[in-house]
């Protein structure tokens, strides 16, 4: 059994906490009407140490391109953007068909609700995503907090290449938990309570790598892509570690499709921890500049759309080192 990183928190398998909660879920943890989920590990201390890391001031923006992947996957929305010329030297933006899931996203806790309980975050249901005043789990609880930490990046591309794995992120390959802790004790990191967990799978440089002919046939469905393996393992890694929202760059954060048994993760994550997952994340200059100097912790920020119900939102995310 793994050490409880957080003697307060419960263990994965100690969940739930609260009588007739769906197993595993994290429902009432923080009071019945929370809608932070995870976030809430996101402390003051937490945020001035993670703050004490910055040595050099050099930041990194995650925010992948707004118009990439083009076309975007998953039948999703191609940003349209308009200049629109108000009067002489005076200009506005105009954004059509602006789907958030399109490039790099936090999922919140409206994307995904958990199919076996039938209910989003701490049992909200459908009829309470109103996106009107009295909407529940929406988006813009994150963005009025804001969500600020320790970020620690694991770069498994890199590590995997050096241990002789071969894989495209463009095809299913899981990454297990054996993997992730091998990364970290590689690259010297130490999990702390309330990190927000970034994995770097190589899909964004992949990607990148593509023709547009390439890119233009990688859009329909179904998709393939590299990611965590799913099964009680990872959930349970992901829980214990006590993680406060975890990202990566590829499409779906967990290996695509889901694995047949084990089902898909983000109905655990998202509607039974209220974990944010990110997702398209740009992490190829931050792991070029970690692998240079060894350091792969720093202060992350994101500020989330403000959107009365909102669904997911651009990460607008910041690593500095
Ligand atoms: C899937 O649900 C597959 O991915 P996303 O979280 O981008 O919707």
């Amino acid at each position: 059994m793994p050490e409880n990183v957080h003697p307060a928190l419960p263990r994965f398998d100690e969940l739930p906490v609260t009588p007739g909660a769906p197993p595993h879920s994290a429902w009432g943890l923080w009071g019945p009407d929370d809608q932070l989920g995870t976030l809430n590990l996101l402390t003051p201390e937490r945020i001035a140490a993670a703050a004490r890391l910055i040595q050099t001031g050099k930041r990194f923006a995650l925010n992948w391109s707004l118009e990439l992947p083009s076309p975007p996957l998953f039948g999703r929305e191609a940003l349209q953007h308009t200049i629109k010329q108000r009067r002489h030297l005076v200009n506005d933006d105009v954004y059509h068909n602006f789907n958030p899931q399109s490039s790099s996203q936090w999922d919140g806790l409206t994307h995904y609700g958990n199919m076996t309980a039938q209910r989003f975050y701490n049992g909200v249901t459908q009829a309470q995503i109103t996106g009107g005043p009295d909407t529940r789990n929406g988006i813009q609880v994150w963005a009025r907090k804001g969500i600020a930490g320790r970020g620690v990046l694991l770069d498994y591309q890199r590590w995997a290449a050096a241990q002789g794995i071969a894989y495209s992120p463009g095809e299913r390959h899981e990454i297990s938990v054996e993997a992730l802790q091998a990364v970290a004790q590689a690259q010297g990191i130490q999990f702390l309570p309330g990190d927000i967990l970034l994995v770097r799978s190589g899909w964004i440089a992949w990607y990148i790598s593509l023709s547009q002919p390439e890119r233009e046939a990688l859009a329909p469905p179904p998709h393939t892509a590299v990611g965590l393996a799913q099964g009680e393992a990872t959930l349970r890694f992901l829980w214990d570690q006590h993680f406060a929202a975890v990202a990566g760059d590829a499409i779906a954060f967990e290996a695509y499709p889901a694995h047949p048994q084990h089902g898909f993760m983000h109905e655990t994550l998202l509607a039974l921890w209220g974990m944010p997952i990110g997702e398209l994340f740009d992490l190829e200059a931050l792991a070029e500049d970690c692998a240079a100097d060894g350091r792969y912790a720093g202060l992350f920020t994101s500020a989330p759309l403000n959107t009365l119900g909102g669904v997911a939102s651009p990460p607008n995310a910041m690593f500095i080192k």
